[in-house]
């Protein structure tokens, strides 16, 4: 049977992966389109995008004859039709910040997609500062509804859902990909990171990040903005 979903993104982990582990805790298939194909919609003109966007992730889902773009929107839809949303207003405003967070971290770590580069200074301010303040902030989210070490959920909810899944495909991949930020990760959200393994670890998304490892290398945001990354990274005490 053809899958469901077809995700249209860039061959790395990064902005998606929120996506994929959904899809994947969800035992949903979904195909991935090569460069090619993302570059065609994205380059197209707007009147002819079957979802006007500026930028990818987006996901068609076959059987809604539905395109969705913006990451957060596409995870809180699929929360919608797959289940994984809390279902109450409290909770599901907190999941929509937890995906705002998530994408605010990203836009932080790579300066605004690469807006400018790092430069060894102003990465040393942000990893003290800014970074350790965005991992409190989950890893307080996660105590204030009872998140342990090896149990519990980021928002008290019985099971799992899109805010775990996002937290989860926002620390693991930099773990996995800049191992050096691992440590201040243990720091600063030890609760956080373990419920990101624990999710990361389960058999499906194991073998999503086992099959991206092997066809992607180490890649995380790729590009200039990566490798100015890495740099300072390279040199940063830690
Ligand atoms: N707010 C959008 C941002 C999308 C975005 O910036 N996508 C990047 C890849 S991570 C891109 O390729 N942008 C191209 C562009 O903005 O021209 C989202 O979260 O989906």
């Amino acid at each position: 049977m053809p899958a469901r979903f077809t995700l249209y993104y860039w061959p790395i982990p990064f902005r998606a992966q929120s996506i994929r582990y959904i899809l994947a805790y969800a035992g949903e298939t979904w195909s991935e389109p090569g460069r090619e194909d993302v570059l065609a919609l994205y380059q197209g003109p707007i009147a002819k995008q079957p979802m006007p966007f500026m930028g990818p992730p987006l996901l068609r889902d076959h059987q809604e004859d539905v395109w969705i773009s913006q990451s957060c929107a596409i995870a809180s839809y699929l929360g919608e039709v797959l289940h994984l949303t809390p279902g109450a207003p409290a909770k599901d405003a907190l999941t929509q910040k937890v995906l705002g967070d998530c994408v605010d971290v990203l836009q932080a770590l790579t300066r605004d997609c690469g807006a400018t580069m790092w430069t060894a200074e102003e990465w040393t301010m942000f990893a003290e500062h800014r970074l350790p303040r965005w991992l409190q902030i989950f890893e307080e989210l996660g105590a204030r509804h009872d998140l342990k070490p090896g149990s519990g959920t980021l928002l008290g909810t019985p099971e799992p859902g899109v805010a775990d899944l996002a937290c989860a495909a926002l620390w693991t991949p930099i773990c996995d990909k800049l191992p050096k930020l691992q440590s201040v990760i243990a720091e600063h959200a030890p609760n956080v990171l373990a419920l990101s393994q624990r999710l990361s670890n389960l058999a499906p998304i194991e073998a999503l990040r086992a099959e991206q490892a092997e066809r992607w290398g180490d890649v995380w945001c790729e590009g200039q903005i990566e490798e100015s990354l890495r740099n300072v990274l390279a040199s940063w005490r830690g």
